[in-house]
């Protein structure tokens, strides 16, 4: 503990610092709240730079997505912009991170008197919905280009290439398992009519914008009367297909279980959240969004769960080197449930027309 208030100390006033605890629940970064009178001041954040390997392209886009949605809230008036927007402090030399030991290090400014929710009323999902649409239409202008931070992050066919890869390696052993394998083919038989937009983007019918890529619903502060404050969590802001950021909400968000749900009955797909969602970010969108990616945002609905299932069985395949996990068997959990979530996602939505 005493090294963390040795690295807060290179950001804030260390006589300041009271404690510094864990907060929320990522599961790449290592993040604490900074207290200071007792109360939360600051959030400390271990960047992963195993996954984020050019933390200088890092900080940097996300400097300019934060300065330019700052500045178009000062046009629009906003009066409490340290509250809607994330603001980064200048560590003593003089950028927004340090590397310590060889782990990097950042401190951003905490937003009292706000929340995040794992689970969503439809009310806020058509609020979420709404926010996710403005932030991609806010960057929309953006003149400075936003460097792809981790390349082909929701290429499916770029992790189904990781997949095989895996599966080749087999570096643990786990291709015995007769789930895994089950999986693998499930997998690699829904694969053609899940690559649909990386060909719809190479036939030059689907662009790439700069999206969130990582909208789930904790991603979100709401304040006390549920408005949304800000969107946070800004490490993979980048190119990329409109799908991402509206996929990934509702593979959280719309999920009746939890991501890593061992009970498999308890995952259904709540159409409901999904309406009210997708009316919000189409208003959100509505000054850019082309037909192409309006209709395909069903799609983009199960491409999500899909690509997580994919995702996770390629790290539980690896020995389990990408995310975080609280037990031996916890990739294998969350595959069996963002496949069924996948699953139930195409049964809801088969005929579906926006
Ligand atoms: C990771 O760190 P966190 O929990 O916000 C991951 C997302 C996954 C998500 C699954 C950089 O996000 O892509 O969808 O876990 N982020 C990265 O919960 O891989
Ligand atoms: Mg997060």
């Amino acid at each position: 503990m005493n090294n963390l208030f040795q690295i807060a100390a290179h950001f804030v006033d260390s006589k300041t610092i009271e404690d510094i605890q864990p907060l929320g629940n990522g599961l790449i970064n290592d993040t604490y709240k900074i207290l200071v009178n007792g109360i939360p001041k600051y959030v400390l954040q271990r960047i992963n730079n195993t996954v984020f390997t050019d933390v200088d392209m890092l900080q940097s886009n996300i400097e300019t997505v934060t300065n330019h949605i700052r500045q178009k809230y000062e046009l629009l008036g906003f009066q409490d912009l340290d509250r809607r927007v994330l603001h980064f402090l200048p560590a003593d030399t003089g950028k927004t991170f340090i590397v310590e030991e060889g782990k990097y290090w950042r401190v951003m400014d905490f937003i009292a008197d706000s929340y995040t929710y794992d689970v969503v009323t439809p009310e806020y999902a058509f609020y979420a919905g709404k926010s996710f649409g403005d932030f991609e239409s806010l960057l929309t202008d953006l003149k400075t280009p936003i460097g792809e931070i981790i390349p082909n992050f929701h290429n499916i066919e770029f992790r189904l290439k990781q997949m095989e890869d895996a599966i080749a390696e087999d570096r643990v052993g786990q291709m015995r398992e007769v789930e895994v394998q089950k999986f693998v083919e499930q997998i690699r038989a829904a694969a053609d009519r899940m690559c649909l937009g990386e060909r719809l983007y190479r036939e030059g019918k689907l662009p790439k914008r700069i999206c969130h890529c990582d909208t789930k619903v904790n991603n979100m502060l709401f304040d006390v009367e549920g408005n949304v404050l800000c969107i946070i969590d800004l490490d993979t802001v980048m190119p990329s297909f409109v799908f991402s950021d509206y996929g990934d909400f509702l593979r959280s968000a719309a999920n009746t279980g939890a991501e890593d749900d061992p009970d498999l009955g308890n995952i259904h797909f709540n159409m409901e959240i999904f309406e009210a969602f997708t009316e919000g970010y189409l208003e959100g969108t509505k000054s850019f969004l082309l037909p192409i990616e309006k209709d395909n945002l069903p799609y983009a609905a199960t491409l999500f769960p899909y690509m997580q299932a994919v995702r996770f069985l390629t790290d539980y395949i690896n020995g389990n080197t990408y995310y975080k996990i609280r037990y031996a068997h916890h990739n294998l959990v969350r595959t069996r449930a963002q496949w069924r979530l996948f699953e139930e996602t195409e049964k809801s939505l088969a005929g579906i027309r926006l």
